[in-house]
């Protein structure tokens, strides 16, 4: 089996200080370059936003961060701005060793959609890519660490399982935002869907 290590949005934006900080985000940095080093293969993903983007509660009128739309894709959850292309919240964790990664892909560039998952946008049918990239390779086991847990972490690791890989989630290499009751609702779903969750150093 081939094994690919799969570093999830450890941005700028999502650390401490960030536009959309998640509590601890940046606690990750130093344990994730490590797993980093000894990997076969190294994949990060980068959230990846043009201005404007229609995830954003600042594009809808008389809406806040955290209200909730609904797009032709299904329920979306407005964010604050963030990781918009070219500016540094949209940058790695300045601590991040990306010169271990042999991919990046980004993901949430089409205006009218969001992408939380690695492999598909939030219509869970317009492909990133990843999944015939990791396929090439010969890949068929991922691991999955980065933030956040309960969004795009949670949403790569179900579709790579729906995908057929094997795939395990380091829950202490991870960092939630916990929206009414998102973490325990990802914690369920990746469970079900087939998701082995571990704790590495515990
Ligand atoms: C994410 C919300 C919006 C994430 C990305 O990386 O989990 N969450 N965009
Ligand atoms: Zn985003």
């Amino acid at each position: 089996m081939s094994q690919a290590l799969i570093v999830i949005d450890v941005q700028k934006d999502f650390c401490p200080g960030g536009a959309l900080a998640v509590p601890e985000g940046d606690t990750i940095v130093s344990p994730i370059n490590a797993l980093m080093a000894d990997a076969e293969a190294v994949i990060l993903t980068q959230d990846w936003h043009p201005s404007g983007h229609s995830s954003f509660a600042s594009s809808h009128a008389g809406k806040s961060p955290y209200d909730m739309v609904d797009m032709p894709y299904g329920p979306q959850v407005l964010w604050p701005d963030h990781c918009v292309q070219g500016r540094k919240g949209a940058r790695f964790h300045a601590g991040l060793q990306v010169d271990h990664a042999d991919l990046i892909i980004r993901k949430g560039y089409n205006p009218q959609i969001d992408s939380y998952s690695a492999f598909f946008e939030n219509d869970h049918a317009t492909p990133t890519g990843l999944e015939g990239y990791l396929k090439s390779r010969g890949i068929d086991e991922v691991l999955m660490v980065g933030l956040a847990l309960d969004f795009c972490v949670n949403f790569s690791a179900v579709d790579a399982a729906k995908l057929g890989f094997k795939v395990t989630v380091y829950q202490d290499f991870c960092r939630a935002i916990d929206l009414d009751g998102s973490l325990d609702a990802a914690l369920s779903g990746m469970k079900a869907a087939g998701v082995m969750l571990e704790t590495h150093n515990g």
